[in-house]
This record gives C-alpha cells, sequence and structure tokens, in this order.
C-alpha cells in the first residue's frame, strides 16, 4: 500500500465528503482513506497494482471536484 495525500478545490458542503468516501470506498485498490472537509484533502492507502492514483483524481474530477495536487 503507498499513501497518498490529495488537495482537492470544490467541497462545498459535508455531503461531498460523503460522496467522495462512497467513491473511494467502491474503488478496488483503496484501502484505508479520510476525506478531510476543512482542509479539503483526501489521505488514502492504495494497491498500485490495483488502482493507480490518476485514476482516482479522474473519478473524483468526474463527481465535480478538482483535484490541484497529489503527494
Ligand atoms: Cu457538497
Amino acid at each position: 500500500m503507498t499513501n497518498k495525500t490529495l488537495q482537492l478545490e470544490g467541497m462545498t458542503c459535508p455531503t461531498c465528503v460523503l460522496r467522495i468516501e462512497k467513491l473511494l470506498k467502491k474503488t478496488k485498490g483503496v484501502g484505508e482513506s479520510e476525506v478531510l472537509y476543512n482542509s479539503g484533502r483526501v489521505k488514502l492507502a492504495l494497491d498500485e497494482d490495483l488502482v493507480s492514483v490518476d485514476d482516482i483524481s479522474a473519478a473524483i474530477e468526474q463527481l465535480g471536484y478538482k483535484v490541484v495536487s497529489v503527494k
């Protein structure tokens, strides 16, 4: 598992957090994850054999948020 932190833009209410959490839960290869509303960050562990951070970023952007950086 690799740990990544994504900085997002566009989370405007707690429902945004729920939407992103739901997406991460159903994504194969994502382990523990945490969506931090106040800082606009998503912290997650992923298995890069199953999913890439680019795939996850793209899926989050499909929901209407912008991924401004990945660390
Ligand atoms: Cu919202």
